[in-house]
């Protein structure tokens, strides 16, 4: 066996492990975060289930920590309170990144992690099989319940040579979106073997698994060797750790070589991660920010080299350098050993450890500026800023740049400077709160930000509504429900926010919708990919969206649509695409008859009622997901469940 098709086995509940069919799995440790955690809260709360059944469960806060207003804080009383109630353990704000942490405090080589944010696959860096999934998928397996996936196909990436001086991690990764693209992993984990695995270190690894989410990819492994080892010993975890790696003779359903020493270093153009392109060519643009941090590049090792490289230099005048390091660990080893004070000196400007300008939480750019950024995403506007150019780099690329205020490939400072893995990780839990002893006496917090969510009804028996949008291939998460400074504190409030679905495509479309009464959504290839948000489908739902007919979709949104109740349509012929035009009436006749049929693969026929044309779409649907379809979503169906 492959090491995937191991630690899929050991926790395999229901289904057979062949490529595409449907499985559950048994999760061990669950994270959340602040932005999906309170809707992922309130699902577990609306369970009635006293206790998490999990090994461990973890909530932190890391996103909204900007604190504008009484919203943010009023979500972080909330999450304390219901996580200390439920067994589950705190995090907060300022302990730092959710996925940096949870590979410093608490994964383990060997088990499952499902968290409510697209790059939980961080933890395969040491080895786990962690897996992103919107907020109700989370609560359930919360509850205990298993985690339904299709099986993935396992894509072998043989690791050859060593990466050259200045080259990193983040290149890697950049390498493989670019022969790949951000489509390239959907359906797939990515699997790391070969002899240049042992080159890397733990947060290399964690680099490179943490964007394979850019790949779409269901998640991304290394195996658990002596670097592993050496990486839990250092944080005084060595009990948890285990040697995992594939049989020798594992057979894989695809493979890739990557030669590591024949990449330079990369850069991804605006507004995709694929987008990518040697910085060598691109050097000598101007560029206004730079933003070191995130959960993709904000190690102890990371930010070692950034303070080696900014040590006795200045940042360039027309440059804004702004550095968040990834956790309280992070940042209390830089203020002892005293690097944190050459990259105060430099002139680069400290936050806390958070996402922060990653998902446009402050340090928006200036109208087009140029911004070179060490995160994992660049969609249009995520920065804040729309007009924004967001090129995404290696940190190495973002020092070199920010001293000489242009792109600058790393290659020309001469020799790099060596930054080794401590010995010792300093190791002080106390912004972790434990669950309550007494949890009966805990009284959870509800501000007034705290809205119902939407709630969807059984299926209908003929569904028909209006062509409310049309949009193009590779729609992300932060098109259909944008976040930034202004949003990000009403993800409890999703009536608030529904005001705000798909405006970067359209700014009408959330009255267009209103007014209608609801109607479907017209896309093209990957829609939904990037984040885990379920509010991407509690907006459209709240604006009464029946179904997306879509020429392919990502993989976690497609799961957050069934989850409320809303059809995931693919074209069939794609040219149908072009067939529908705005304000079209669409109807699906025996409504519940066509979606049972689909689960057997047939198609769903929907006729335009313009012109009577017929459009053949299909459900990629277990039975399972369409009998949650039928009931108006997952808490419907675990209800009628329960009834049962
Ligand atoms: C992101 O990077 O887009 C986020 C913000 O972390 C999201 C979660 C969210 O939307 O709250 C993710 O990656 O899932
Ligand atoms: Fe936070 Fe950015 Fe990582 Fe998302 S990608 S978890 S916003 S640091």
């Amino acid at each position: 066996m492959n090491l995937t098709q191991k630690l899929i086995s050991a926790h395999l509940v229901s289904g057979e492990m062949v490529p595409g069919q449907e499985i559950a799995i048994h999760i061990d440790q669950t994270l959340t975060q602040d932005s999906t955690g309170t809707m992922a809260y309130l699902q577990f709360e609306a369970m009635g289930i006293p206790t998490v059944r999990t090994e461990k469960s973890v909530a932190y806060i890391d996103h909204n920590t900007l604190q504008t207003g009484f919203e943010n804080a009023d979500d972080h009383k909330y999450i304390q309170t219901v996580t200390n109630k439920h067994g589950i353990y705190f995090s907060k704000p300022g302990n730092g990144i959710c996925h940096q942490v949870h590979l410093e405090r608490f994964g383990k080589p060997g088990k499952t992690l499902l968290g409510s944010d697209s790059h939980t696959p961080t933890g395969g860096g040491i080895g786990m099989l962690a897996i992103g999934a919107g907020g109700l998928d989370v609560a359930v397996a919360m509850g205990g319940g298993a985690y339904y996936l299709a099986m993935p196909k396992v894509c072998k990436v043989n690791l050859t040579g060593k990466l050259s001086p200045w080259v990193t991690a983040k290149d890697v990764i950049l390498e493989i979106l670019r022969r790949l693209s951000v489509k390239g992993g959907v359906g797939k984990v990515m699997e790391y073997t070969g002899e240049g695995v042992k080159t890397l270190s733990v947060p290399q690894r964690a680099t490179i698994t943490n964007m394979g989410a850019e790949l779409g990819a269901t998640t991304s492994v290394f195996p658990s060797d002596e670097v592993t080892l050496a990486f839990m010993k250092a944080q005084g975890r060595e009990a948890d750790w285990i040697p995992l790696a594939a049989d020798a003779d594992a057979s894989y359903d695809e493979e890739i070589t990557i030669a590591l020493d024949e990449i330079e270093p990369l850069v991804a153009c605006p507004h995709s991660p694929d987008a990518v392109k040697p910085v060598a060519e691109l050097a000598g643009m101007a560029i206004d920010q730079v933003a070191i941090g995130s959960c993709t590049n904000s190690s102890y090792t990371d930010m070692m080299t950034v303070a080696a490289l900014l040590k006795g230099k200045t940042v360039n005048p027309n440059v804004s350098l702004v550095i968040a390091p990834g956790s309280k660990q992070v940042m209390t080893m830089l203020a002892a050993n005293g690097a944190l004070a050459d990259i105060i000196a430099s002139g680069a400007r400290i936050l806390e450890c958070g996402c922060g300008p990653c998902i446009g939480m402050g340090q928006a750019p200036a109208t087009k500026a140029v911004s070179l950024r060490t995160i994992n995403r660049n969609f249009e506007g995520r920065s804040g800023t729309k007009s924004a150019q967001v090129y995404l780099v290696s940190p190495e690329t973002a020092v070199a740049s920010a001293l000489s205020g242009v792109l600058t490939d790393p290659r020309t400072l001469g020799e790099a400077p060596v930054v080794t893995m401590p010995e010792h990780f300093f190791v002080n839990d106390n912004l972790i709160i434990p669950p309550s002893e007494t949890p009966k006496d805990v009284k959870v917090v509800r501000g007034p930000n705290i809205q119902p969510f939407p709630k969807n009804t059984k299926m209908e028996k003929e569904i028909s509504g209006k062509a409310l949008i049309k949009v193009d291939d590779n729609i992300t998460t932060d098109h259909i429900m944008p976040s930034n400074a202004k949003l990000l504190p009403f993800r409890s409030n999703v009536p608030y926010l529904a005001d705000f679905c798909l405006t970067p495509c359209d700014p009408n479309f959330p009255a267009r919708a209103k007014k209608a009464g609801g109607g479907f959504i017209i896309a093209g290839q990957n829609y939904g990919q990037g984040s885990s948000r379920e509010h991407a489908a509690l907006a459209p739902l709240q604006l009464g969206v029946k179904g997306v007919i879509a020429k392919s979709f990502a993989r976690i949104h497609m799961a957050n649509l069934i989850n409320n109740g809303i059809l995931p349509l693919i074209f069939v012929n794609e040219w149908d695409y072009d067939n529908i035009s705005l304000g079209d009436e669409l109807v699906i006749h025996y409504a519940q008859d066509q979606i049972k049929g689909a689960a057997n693969g047939e198609l769903v026929m929907i006729t335009n009622l313009r012109d009577g044309s017929e459009i053949a779409t299909k459900l990629n649907i277990s039975e399972r997901q369409k009998d949650i379809l039928l009931a108006g979503g997952l808490l419907n169906f675990t209800k009628q469940a329960n009834e049962h």
